[in-house]
């Protein structure tokens, strides 16, 4: 173990697959300490009829005091679903106060998928998204977050040349490496990599199939390899590949978040 500690920002959805649950066990397997800060508590993800929803925004000050009090800090931080704009300052100062040196931040905005807002979130929410990204190293936007963040049109049909201008343009509104998911060209699926100078794909095969908490996994994954010394691409390779295996495993009836478990239990008995 090389010892690199990443804060993971997100919620605790008791039942669905997505955020933490997925996030904790998946940073833990590609070999990072994941220590987290729990944004809210739902008891299930919003994909489901009704949650229920308890902000933890008030507790976190006094997280952060008592981390000041014990000089923890972190070599990286992911952040996932927030919740609410007022998380997103008080990540803000996460990055100021509890970084070690060149600690990354990479952050997915998990506010959408296929064209739509997840429940609960609005214009309000996307702009301060806007902002906090801009605090980011590397940001991890499927194609429907890109569209939102810039104001652009949602498209499930397009060419390489729609993908390269969103990229190019995320990275100008943000400053971050761009790590665009869920990009379909030529038949594949996969990554669209922007780091300022060059555009590159990292495609695999479609597995026809989609299900919550896809993009958690990828994240987790992606960031857990990347933490480790991974190149953009090979964390993308590494992700991607694991989605794929996740949604292969899950069983056609399973309809809130892929059966991960299984994938990881057979890459430890290899
Ligand atoms: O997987 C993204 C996600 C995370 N957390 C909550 C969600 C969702 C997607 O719907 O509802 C609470």
């Amino acid at each position: 173990m090389n010892g690199k500690r990443i804060l993971t920002v997100q919620d605790l959805s008791c039942v669905g697959q997505c955020s933490l649950t997925v996030a904790l066990p998946v940073l833990s397997h590609y070999g990072v300490e994941a220590a987290v800060l729990p944004t809210a508590v739902l008891s299930n993800h919003t994909m489901f009829k009704s949650w229920s929803y308890l902000d933890l925004t008030a507790e976190i000050p006094a997280i952060y005091e008592n981390w000041k009090k014990n000089g923890i800090t972190f070599s990286g931080f992911l952040l996932g679903y927030l919740g609410k704009v007022s998380v997103m300052e008080l990540c803000k100062r996460a990055f100021d106060e509890f970084s070690s040196d060149g600690a990354p931040v990479i952050i997915d905005p998990a506010f959408g998928d296929n064209g739509k807002l997840y429940g609960g979130f609005d214009g309000e929410y996307v702009a301060a998204m806007r902002d906090l990204l801009k605090r980011a190293d590397i940001i991890l936007p499927n194609l429907t977050e890109a569209c939102f963040l810039l104001d652009e049109e949602y498209k499930t049909q397009y060419g390489r040349e729609y993908a390269e201008d969103i990229v190019r343009r995320l990275y100008a509104l943000t400053g971050a490496t761009v790590v665009l998911t869920g990009v379909e060209s030529d038949g594949l699926i996969g990554e669209l990599i922007f780091d300022g100078r060059n555009c590159e794909y990292v495609l695999s095969e479609k597995v026809p199939r989609f299900s919550h908490g896809t993009g958690d996994i990828f994240a987790a994954a992606f960031a857990a390899r990347y933490l480790n010394g991974a190149s953009l691409p090979e964390a993308c390779a590494v992700a991607g590949g694991l989605v794929a295996d996740c949604l292969k495993a899950t069983a056609p009836e399973h309809d809130y978040g892929v059966q991960f478990e299984d994938v990881l239990f057979s890459q430890l008995k290899k």
